[in-house]
């Protein structure tokens, strides 16, 4: 979301801000699925080869080139940055997943510390931790049963308790990659720059 939006929100109306505030408040991870068990073989729909794959190599391919020069360039000054949109989908690809979940290694758990907005990391970094999210991302949906997916994480933040299930979370980090790749391609375009190729 733009950084002008309203902070007011209700435990439910859940968008990238949300985050921040799970990291803050209590949150009960008591997940109780156990590594590598995959009760029906049947892997999700969203995980290898299915799309979200597709479009992380569309966002790798564009960041790639930039410099950190261009990584600083927004279309306007109250929008992030190139760089700083990049940032900001790694951040919420951790936050979720380590943050909400617990979920994801060391390298992932080190990200969903960041802080919410922070200096750009330069262009190979942006990378690697793009790939590094979007792998333990990739692994998690790869081991996540249909029956996972209805698993519902309770917490409570600013006094206010919330009930997230599996599944909407993780169509939550998709549609937020998808939202803010949006933004980094037009960024990225308005600039004269190559934007991610769909
Ligand atoms: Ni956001």
């Amino acid at each position: 979301m733009a950084l002008t939006q309203s902070r007011k929100l209700s435990p439910f109306a859940q968008n990238c801000d949300t985050l921040k505030r799970h990291s803050a408040g209590k949150i009960n991870r008591s997940c109780k699925i156990s590594r590598g068990e995959r009760k029906h073989g049947a892997q999700h729909p969203l995980s290898k080869d299915k799309g979200w794959d597709t479009y992380q190599n569309h966002l790798i391919k564009a960041i790639e080139p930039l410099t950190a020069e261009q990584l600083e360039l927004k279309i306007s000054p109250n929008l992030r940055s190139i760089g700083s949109l990049a940032r900001h989908i790694i951040r919420t690809r951790a936050g979720w997943l380590n943050g909400l979940m617990g979920e994801g290694g060391p390298d992932v758990a080190a990200i969903a510390r960041w802080e919410y907005e922070g200096d750009i990391p330069p262009t190979p970094e942006l990378l690697r931790d793009l790939k590094v999210t979007f792998q333990a991302w990739q692994e998690c949906l790869e081991r996540w049963t249909p029956e996972d997916l209805e698993y519902i994480f309770r917490g409570e933040r600013w006094g206010e308790p919330y009930e997230l299930s599996r599944q909407w979370i993780i169509w939550h980090v998709i549609e937020h990659d998808l939202h803010h790749g949006g933004e980094l391609s037009f960024s990225l375009g308005a600039h004269g720059l190559a934007a991610p190729d769909l």
